[in-house]
């Protein structure tokens, strides 16, 4: 069975055995949109922060889930400490830890973030799952390439951002890192979501840190 196919079943059985009965209605969070946040592996390697484990991967993987508020910084540390359950089938391909353990970083997101998508600790799974199933749906490098921007070769922010609302409808946002000799690179890419339908919005916001033309490394 293909890869993709089995983790998106997996998905839906994860989802269908840990919804609660009677979930508490979406209205009211205090968050107005969320983002789903990935990043290009290269680019999170290619500085002197990190030294990241090999094969560093050649698609875009996932950093996280963030809930965001109107005009307000991003929502964090909603509740402490708690340990996720162990989602590692289906996270370790979308979600690796480039530079470290892969439990500690789902949990830094998880407790960081992921406390302020749902009110309740049995919401969990559902963050772990609408995180993992943006790259699932959503096929980024496949997405460039299509329109010709290749890993390797100089590209400018409005082609990729362009390429992506064409491909999903809506507009991303991005932000760019520099690499170890100073040069912009596409760091990360940001998906916006409708907290209430969970389905993809238009960005408003412009990118971050990026100028013309800026590395795809
Ligand atoms: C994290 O997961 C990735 C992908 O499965 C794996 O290559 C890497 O070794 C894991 N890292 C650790 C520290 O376990
Ligand atoms: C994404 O698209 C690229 C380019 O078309 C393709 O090589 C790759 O297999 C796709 N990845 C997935 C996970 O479908
Ligand atoms: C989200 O969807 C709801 C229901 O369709 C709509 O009322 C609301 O305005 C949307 N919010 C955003 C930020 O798009
Ligand atoms: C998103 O932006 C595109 C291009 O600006 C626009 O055509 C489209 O109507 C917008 N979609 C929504 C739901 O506002
Ligand atoms: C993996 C990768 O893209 N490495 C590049 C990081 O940046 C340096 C300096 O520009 C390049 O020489 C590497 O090829």
């Amino acid at each position: 069975m293909n890869v993709l196919l089995f983790l998106f079943l997996v998905a839906i059985v994860v989802r269908a055995t840990s919804q609660p009965p009677n979930p508490t209605p979406l209205r009211g969070l205090p968050y107005d949109y969320y983002f789903v946040v990935l990043h290009w592996p290269k680019s999170v390697c290619n500085t002197s922060r990190y030294q990241c484990t090999k094969p560093i991967p050649a698609y875009f993987t996932l950093h996280g889930l963030w809930p965001q508020r109107n005009n307000v910084q991003c929502l964090v540390d909603c509740t402490l400490n708690q340990i996720p359950d162990d989602h590692s089938n289906v996270l370790t391909q979308y979600w690796p830890n480039l530079y470290g353990d892969n439990i500690t970083f789902w949990m830094w997101e998880y407790n960081k973030h992921g406390s302020c998508f749902k009110p309740f600790y049995q919401y969990q799974t559902d963050y772990f799952v609408s995180t993992f199933t943006v790259p699932l749906s959503t096929n980024l490098s496949g997405i460039l390439s299509a329109v010709g921007i290749i890993s390797g070769s100089p590209t400018i922010v409005g082609a990729i951002q362009t390429a992506i609302q064409t491909s999903t409808r809506f507009w991303p946002t991005m932000q760019c890192n520099r690499n170890l000799v100073g040069t912009l690179q596409l760091y990360q890419i940001y998906l916006f979501f409708n907290k209430t339908t969970m389905m993809q919005i238009n960005c408003t916001k412009t990118q971050k840190g990026c100028t013309n033309p800026i590395d795809y490394t």
